[in-house]
């Protein structure tokens, strides 16, 4: 067994190299293929449509985005994609208990089945019919996180009244638990959608992710804006997990004729994994300007320095789809002159290994853009 084969079992954790390749398509497949479907449900005005924007990161009026303060658009169950990972839906329900949806048969009416788990969001105390509505969810086996929106208006209002933010945050918190207290102690996470980086979402993040099965966990990750330096490392080591599996898939194939490496790679698949590592890790273009405006600090220019994402950007057509295939000749071309350490690998001789140097160089460069933008942006 050559230092390939044994690098292989040792990251695939398989005996044999026929069932670590077989495992390596399982992982890829599940990152692109694995479908997560959220609702967000709660009344007229309580902040879903904030919400979901706030989780697919997009911001309000922006194109694609669920439109706010908008009473007749809660009257039907509205899917909202993510912006790059089409295989994340978000949907936006309308409350339980409206003409069109009594709360008896509420769950058969949305099709509860299509769902991954629900979160159901308040402003205020939840009712009654939040209350029916979750033990329903919980009779079909279903998770179901209780968010309490708009926590930013309270602690505001209630500071203004001399209270301090950690006494606002526990009255709330108490006043939920007492409204819930049916439900034994039930999930319940006070948010903003204006700031995810404040008070429970991460919370909530965790919970959800805690929640769900490895694959569904990893999209999930992967998907979430990045709004808090533990989140951008999450991302960071979800995808660093997978790059032995797509080292695997994309080795070997030699597609297009890379300059500067001498060996074969598929180059379109290389492509659109840094590509999907650009968009999760938040650098592309929009996402920074956005960033940008809110802390109120120019990092565009400072990030535009590295080579790779010039070349990410430069492989038009750049659509934000993720499954766009991309020409990635530009990419490969970035990569050629950022792998030291593929250099002796290819010296070597070995595919593998080699290959999986390139992606976790190209990783890794990415990585070090996204935390520098955290640290300028000023984010924990
Ligand atoms: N300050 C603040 N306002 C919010 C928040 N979430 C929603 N809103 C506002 O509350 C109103 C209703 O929000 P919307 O998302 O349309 O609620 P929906 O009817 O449940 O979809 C809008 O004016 C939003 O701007 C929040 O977390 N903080
Ligand atoms: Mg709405």
């Amino acid at each position: 067994m050559d230092d390939n084969d044994s690098a292989l079992l040792n990251d695939s954790g398989e005996q044999t190299k026929e069932r670590a390749i077989a495992k390596a398509e399982e992982v890829v497949n599940g990152l692109n293929n694995v479908v997560l479907n959220i609702a967000v449900t709660g009344e007229t005005g309580a902040g879903k449509s904030s919400f979901v924007n706030a989780i697919r990161g997009v911001k309000v009026g922006e194109k694609g985005s669920a439109p706010i303060g908008v009473t007749e658009c809660t009257t039907e169950v509205t899917m909202y994609p993510h912006p790059t990972m089409p295989n994340v839906r978000i949907w936006d329900l309308p409350g339980i208990g409206t003409p069109r949806f009594k709360a008896k048969t509420y769950l058969k009416d949305v099709k509860f089945k299509n769902y991954d788990f629900f979160i159901i969001v308040s402003a205020f105390r939840f009712k009654e019919n939040d209350l029916t509505l979750a033990k329903e969810i919980k009779k079909q086996k279903k998770n179901f996180y209780f968010v309490r929106s708009k926590i930013d208006l309270d602690v505001r209002n209630e500071m203004e009244n001399g209270r301090a933010e950690e006494e606002v945050l526990h009255h709330i918190r108490e006043d939920c638990l007492r409204n819930l207290s049916e439900l034994g102690p039930p999930p319940i996470f006070l948010i903003t959608s204006k700031d995810l980086s404040k008070f429970d979402f991460q919370k909530l993040q965790e919970t959800m992710e805690s929640d769900l099965p490895s694959q569904k966990k990893d999209v999930i990750v992967l998907s979430l804006p990045v709004y808090s330096m533990q989140s951008l490392e999450k991302k960071y080591s979800t995808l660093k997990k997978a790059i032995w599996a797509l080292a695997v898939v994309s080795g070997g194939i030699a597609v297009a004729p890379v300059p500067g490496l001498s060996f074969a790679i598929d180059t379109t698949m290389v492509g659109s994994f840094f590509t999907n590592c650009y968009f999760s890790f938040g650098l592309d273009d929009k996402t920074l300007r956005k960033l940008s405006d809110r802390v109120d600090k120019p990092i565009l220019e400072e990030v535009k320095k590295s080579k790779l994402m010039q070349a990410i950007v430069n492989s038009s057509p750049l659509t934000t789809n993720m499954a766009a295939k991309l020409g990635a000749a530009g990419i490969a071309e970035a990569l050629s002159s950022l792998v030291p350490i593929a250099g002796s690998a290819v010296a070597a001789g070995v595919s593998f290994l080699s290959t999986r140097s390139v992606l976790l160089e190209g990783l890794d460069e990415l990585y070090r853009v996204a935390k520098k933008v955290i640290e300028m942006a000023g984010l924990q």
